[in-house]
């Protein structure tokens, strides 16, 4: 009888609370990137604690290795909401909104602690929060880390040996010209890149050394030079149209379990670097460790006053975080 009352009472409950017996919330997040890659240990682990904190009524879906597109692609679908997270390069996000292009600017951050500083800071913010005008809510940085050349063709020590040499570059305007002001001939093409570098579609490419050894790129890359020449965060979003349909209690909860996950993954991959390092060299590639930077900085200098930083304020923002990073 008691049993009979009580199931009756939490049937109306359920009635009368909405949303109280709707299934789990299906988020769906889309990485590029496999398993194993930076991208994926940040989704990872924030589905984790996500799921675990929110006592199972959000579920994170994790769409990767190009299953839903291309980081392009991903993006769109995030504005359009048909899903609602992304662990996306900060790269192709300068084709939506150029601020980006400021903290991908070459050369800035001299360590990880600056670029934490930065872009934890108030200055990372303004970048977050004026995404909100292309349609994503910016939540904070994870990374992908500094940004290393490799090449097949030849040892490369300074800007000089650059000239001539075919670099796949991301879909973003600013890595484009910078690879174009080193004398490079840059070629933007989505993610993968394995069998353009097999084939010899492409001399080369630049990425941080997660990379080389996630991809393997010792089978298809000969030669690679530390340039560090970008800092190159993945901006961690969510979709502005799901966002605004949050309890202000979840979007807390999704914003501290975003940044939790993105501490947590800068930290393992700046632990794992000196082992990579180790085994590139043991499978073969020839690393250059210490390159002339200043050759590099020199052909890179005018970026600035490019038309790609000709909007009044994405002008004065490169400006304000060059002077914070001085
Ligand atoms: O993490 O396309 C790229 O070069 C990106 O760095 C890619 O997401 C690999």
């Amino acid at each position: 009888m008691k049993c009979r009352k009580i199931l009756y009472l939490s049937a109306v409950f359920l009635l009368l609370v909405p949303g109280a017996v709707s299934a789990a919330r299906l988020i769906k997040l889309g990485v590029v990137t496999k398993p194993g890659s930076a991208q994926n240990i940040v989704a990872e682990k924030f589905k984790a604690l996500l799921e675990q904190r929110s006592g199972g009524r959000f579920t994170v879906r994790i769409y990767h290795s190009r299953s839903i597109g291309t980081e392009t692609e991903i993006l769109q679908q995030i504005q359009m909401n048909t899903i609602q997270m992304g662990v996306v390069t900060a790269g192709p996000f300068d084709t939506f909104d150029p601020i980006v292009r400021v903290i991908n600017y070459p050369f800035l951050f001299r360590d990880h602690a600056q670029a934490d500083a930065i872009l934890d800071g108030p200055l990372g913010r303004e970048i977050l929060d004026d995404l909100e005008r292309v349609g994503f809510k910016g939540l904070c940085f994870s990374e992908n880390g500094f940004r290393n050349l490799t090449n097949n063709r030849r040892p490369v020590r300074s800007a000089d040996d650059v000239r001539g040499l075919k670099i796949r570059v991301m879909a973003s305007a600013l890595h484009k010209a910078i690879w174009q002001a080193l004398g490079a001939n840059p070629t933007p093409m989505p993610w993968p890149i394995y069998s353009e570098l097999e084939q010899g579609v492409i001399d080369g490419q630049e990425n941080p050394l997660w990379v080389m050894e996630v991809y393997r790129f010792w089978e298809v890359q000969k030669y690679m030079t530390l340039t560090r020449h970008v800092y190159s965060p993945h901006i961690d979003v969510a979709s502005l149209i799901w966002w605004q349909t949050l309890a202000p209690a979840d979007r807390e909860m999704i914003r501290k379990a975003m940044y939790e996950a993105a501490l947590f993954q800068r930290r393992d991959n700046r632990a794992r670097n000196a082992a990579r390092l180790a085994l590139l060299r043991e499978k073969g590639m020839i690393v250059e460790e210490d390159p002339d930077l200043a050759s590099f900085r020199a052909r890179v200098t005018g970026l600035k006053k490019m038309d790609l930083f000709r909007e009044p304020r994405v002008h004065a923002l490169l400006l304000r975080v060059l002077a914070a990073t001085r």
